[in-house]
């Protein structure tokens, strides 16, 4: 049977799945798990990302506040649920104006690795690009250098080196809404310089033809990495932000090894189809549990609130093996 390769973590949210559900992914009956207005100041928070922290749990959450500028704050919480977010936005200890300048800052992921939480968020820098920072305690944040030059968005790192290198994905854009746009993978010893980039999927069937880009950071099972991402497909009303799934080699994440077909997630609850920007799911996040399977995620709904939903490993990965596109090697696009 598929598992986890990672830490038991029997206290992550959890509601088993509905009797009759036949899908591979059910939400939290509670959603949204966080609303738009849990500070006196936000619009909205949304695609947040949320990490196990001293026995329970932490978090860096997009709020743009009423003044329509994005930021991220910290967050704590016992249970996963309930939230306890920093109405001060986070301010970056950073010893280089020119890095630490701030701009904006939106769409953060959490990633543990070795012996501290990596933050990496979509950061302006003359444009969208990579940012990176570190954390011990979700008190102060130390920001490094960008990772990757404008423009790009959806950093993510995976949660550990992978012989001897850190990986990031992400998604190359352009300073707008972006039309396009594949996954690839960049490498690095030391975190600041990045290179050896290899292209990992692109845009594909229906649901995700327009373009796709990382969620959650990957989770390791005995199948491979294990990644969630969102595919975009453009109607003729704009943008509907689904979700799928994929399995990448464990040694080389470039290698696509099944893909899903069908989507897992797409926006069909009121609180996903009716916001700010409607019809959107946004993956950010997930919380595993290695001895049951268990997989909660995080995710934006509408760009205006945040939701949770579940799914038991073993049953999504059969899902995606189950459902797999045909991967091949496609033809390079001349643009
Ligand atoms: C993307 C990002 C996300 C957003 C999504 C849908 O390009 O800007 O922050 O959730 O569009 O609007």
């Amino acid at each position: 049977m598929p598992t986890i390769i990672g830490q038991n973590l029997p206290n992550i949210p959890w509601e088993d799945k509905p009797a009759g559900c036949n899908k591979v992914l059910w939400r939290y009956s509670g959603n949204p798990v966080i609303p738009r207005d849990l500070l006196p100041d936000s619009n909205s928070i949304f695609n947040s990302a949320v990490v196990p922290f001293k026995g329970g749990f932490a978090g860096v959450f997009r709020c743009d506040n009423t003044g329509r500028y994005m930021r991220i704050h910290a967050g704590f919480s016992d249970d996963g649920i309930h939230w306890n977010i920093n109405p001060k936005p986070i301010k970056m200890i950073c010893d280089d104006p020119d890095v630490g300048e701030f701009v904006y800052a939106y769409d953060p992921r959490v990633v543990w690795i070795e012996d501290r939480y990596y933050v990496i968020w979509c950061n302006g820098y003359h444009g969208p690009t990579i940012g990176l920072a570190y954390t011990f305690d979700f008190e102060k944040f130390y920001q490094l250098e960008n990772a990757f030059l404008p423009y790009n968005r959806n950093g993510v790192l995976f949660p550990r080196k992978i012989n001897g290198e850190y990986y990031m994905l992400s998604r190359p854009s352009d300073t707008g809404h972006t039309a396009f746009g594949d996954i690839f993978v960049s490498r690095s010893k030391d975190l600041t310089y990045w290179g050896k980039h290899r292209h990992i999927m692109e845009p594909a069937g229906s649901w995700q033809s327009r373009k796709i880009g990382p969620g959650p950071a990957p989770i390791e099972t005995t199948e491979g990495w294990l990644l969630i991402y969102h595919g975009v497909l453009q109607s003729c009303n704009g943008f509907v932000y689904h979700a799928g799934a994929a399995l990448l080699d464990i040694n080389e994440p470039w290698k696509v090894l099944y893909r899903t077909d069908p989507y897992i997630i797409s926006p069909q609850e009121i609180y996903e189809c009716v916001g700010d920007v409607p019809n959107v799911v946004f993956p950010c996040a997930t919380l595993t549990d290695a001895a049951t399977g268990r997989i909660a995620m995080y995710y934006g709904a509408a760009d205006t609130v945040t939701g949770l939903a579940f799914m038991q490993v073993d049953e999504l990965i059969d899902f995606i093996k189950n459902n797999s596109m045909k991967i091949e090697k496609r033809p390079q696009r001349a643009t």
